[in-house]
């Protein structure tokens, strides 16, 4: 059976270098050994509010992202989600039997939902649902998932392994986890202690893949830091998270270990750290940034490779949905 690799980033604004270390970049692993679809989940970026005029350009920035980072059109597919209908449709069908005990405990919703539990919208709350879908929809055998997704994968088995004993066929494939472990979890440049993110107020809190040379000095210049020298082993990093993040990009970048990196700054001011740090940052984003300027410019080129892959995923997904509606029973549209 093809191992099939589905994943995606919401068009919430402009991808950073948490999306790009943390799951852009390791997608290009998998272009020679997998069948790769790689969506931009417009529907789920709705849960929260957007700006229309935002999320279109977001969307062509992600594509153009994608494309720039490695994902060859060639060799895999690249499309909107909402441009394949049956996402929404199949996650109707499956919030149909997905209790709401199993929604309620998912931590993601307690923590965006907060407080104001039933101010949240219907769509918050069954996120996960449509999250389901898009996976059992392409029957993936693998989705790569950061540690804070790996709660719905599992609930996305549960609701594979709950339809297929239902009606004793095996219609949906149970998606195993790809977790990088290698990749770290990038912080802000403004609190080691939360996660780099495109909602967060501070644009000085992350650097952009969109970011110019001399903006990503600034903002490394200007990264939070503490008082003390850099230590000379990862063990030493305890309570020292901005010093932690910072080393752990150099490391993700450069190919070192943390413990590798840790030692090349042993006894080092933070001064040395950031240069060389700019450096880095600026080798690997400026060729991702010219692409994508060049590629966003091209509406025409973009719209239509995304037409094309829509159109695959169209042809995939509609072959699922088929044979959920026939085991649902579903009289059948002539
Ligand atoms: N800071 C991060 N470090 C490592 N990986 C990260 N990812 C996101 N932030 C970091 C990974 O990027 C992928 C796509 O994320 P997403 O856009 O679908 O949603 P997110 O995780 O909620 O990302 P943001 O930037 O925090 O968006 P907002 O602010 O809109 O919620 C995922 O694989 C994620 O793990």
């Amino acid at each position: 059976m093809t191992q099939r690799i589905l994943t995606g980033v919401q068009p919430t604004g402009s991808l950073h270098l948490g999306n790009y270390l943390g799951a852009i970049r390791n997608w290009r692993s998998f272009l020679d050994s997998h069948e790769c679809l790689f969506f931009i989940v417009d529907l789920h970026a709705i849960t929260l509010p957007q700006d229309p005029g935002e999320l279109t350009a977001s969307t062509r920035r992600a594509a153009a992202a994608y494309i720039a980072s490695g994902m060859d059109p060639q060799k895999c597919s690249i499309f909107v989600q909402s441009h394949v209908p049956q996402h929404g449709e199949l996650a109707w069908v499956l919030g149909c039997s997905t209790p709401l005990g199993w929604l309620n405990r998912m931590t993601q919703f307690k923590d965006k939902a907060g407080k104001q539990k039933d101010q949240a919208s219907l769509g918050l709350l069954s996120y996960p649902v449509l999250m389901a879908a898009d996976i059992l929809l392409y029957k993936a055998t693998h989705v790569p998932v950061g540690e804070d997704q790996k709660q719905h994968l599992e609930l996305t088995r549960d609701i594979a392994q709950s339809f297929n004993s239902r009606f004793e066929k095996e219609v949906f494939i149970k998606p195993e986890p790809f977790i990088v472990e290698s990749v770290a979890r990038i912080m802000s440049l403004r609190d080691g202690t939360k996660k780099m993110s495109k909602s967060d107020p501070s644009e000085q809190s992350r650097i952009h893949l969109t970011d110019a040379p001399d903006v990503i000095y600034d903002k490394i210049k200007r990264a939070k830091t503490d008082m003390d020298l850099l230590p000379g082993t990862p063990e030493a990093l305890e309570n020292r998270p901005e010093a932690r993040n910072l080393l752990e990009i150099f490391a993700a970048l450069s190919g070192k270990t943390l413990k590798e990196t840790c030692l090349h700054f042993e006894g080092c001011v933070f001064s040395k750290l950031k240069t060389e740090l700019s450096d880095l940052l600026i080798a690997e984003l400026s060729p991702i940034r010219l692409e994508m300027e060049k590629l966003e410019a091209d509406h025409g080129y973009l719209d239509d490779l995304l037409q094309k892959g829509a159109q695959k995923a169209r042809e995939i997904a509609g072959e699922t949905l088929a044979e959920v509606y026939a085991t649902l029973g579903f009289l059948k549209a002539k």
